[in-house]
């Protein structure tokens, strides 16, 4: 096949050119919100972004890390300093690829703060990675990974602010298990999946959405998959209902795509 040529040069230029993708780290302060705003702002190479939260209580931690070697570098930074001050006292430690926060930094991401925390994160170009983990959001939180072939990985979350998550171009897989949307009050929370162009699979499972508002989960355009993995329970959809367009298949195993 003729597809096979561009690939195998691809595969050449990646063992010449070892990428390790830098990511800007970014704290502004919305007064409009008001909110602030965090951002993890990924570069043209090939960017790979870990959050998860390990520990109870006291002995919370967030870490946030590059896993490939990428190096966290400073972004838009504009709030006051007491805020900055504050924010910087929760960081119990830090390497250039791994910033880890302890519990007060946990419970103001969750909603404990005086105003929202929302989290932004892009990864631009490049096929780059992108995994949250066992983290609760009490603000908005939106992922976009850009053109290329992306991974995003969503598993054991708590979302109880409006959920973006945004594939784009590229064949890309979304991986969504065991996360709860909303916070089952109101206002409803929004919860967009946008796969975007190429041949794109979501895999799903034992999600709850939980007094939401519009839940969208767009296949785009391609040939695109949704897959429940087999051993979770289907997704919960509490008073709401989905929009399912752009999906050419759903597995086969799973009787009741839309878990309704
Ligand atoms: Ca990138
Ligand atoms: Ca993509
Ligand atoms: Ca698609």
């Amino acid at each position: 096949m003729k597809c096979e040529s561009p690939k195998f040069q691809a595969e050449q230029l990646e063992e010449r050119v070892l990428l390790a993708g830098n990511v800007a780290l970014g704290i502004v302060l919305n007064a409009g919100g008001p909110s602030l705003d965090i951002s993890l702002t990924g570069d043209a190479d090939d960017n790979s972004l870990a959050v998860t939260t390990t520990g109870t209580g006291a002995g919370t931690q967030i870490t946030v890390s590059l896993e490939d070697g990428g190096t966290f570098v400073p972004g838009v930074i504009a709030a006051p300093a007491p805020v900055l001050a504050a924010i910087a006292a929760t960081v119990d430690a830090f390497s250039p690829s791994s910033i880890t926060f302890n519990a007060t930094f946990a419970n103001a991401l969750a909603g404990g703060a005086a105003i929202p925390l929302n989290v932004d994160i892009d990864l631009g170009a490049g096929n780059d990675t992108v995994a949250v983990t066992d983290t609760t959001f009490g603000g908005d939180v939106s992922v976009d990974t850009g053109t290329g072939n992306d991974t995003g990985v969503l598993v054991g979350n708590q979302f109880n602010g409006d959920v973006m998550v945004d594939m784009d171009g590229g064949n890309d897989l979304l991986h969504a298990t065991f996360n709860v949307f909303g916070d089952n009050a109101g206002p409803f929370e929004n919860l967009t999946f946008d796969m975007g162009a190429g041949n794109d699979l979501l895999e799903y499972g034992g999600n709850v959405f939980l007094n939401t508002g519009v839940v969208l989960v767009d296949g785009g355009d391609g040939h695109d998959r949704q897959d429940w993995i087999h051993g979770t329970p289907d997704d919960q959809y509490v008073n709401t209902s989905p929009l399912l367009p752009g999906w050419e298949v759903f597995d086969h195993a799973d009787d009741s795509p839309t878990g309704v």
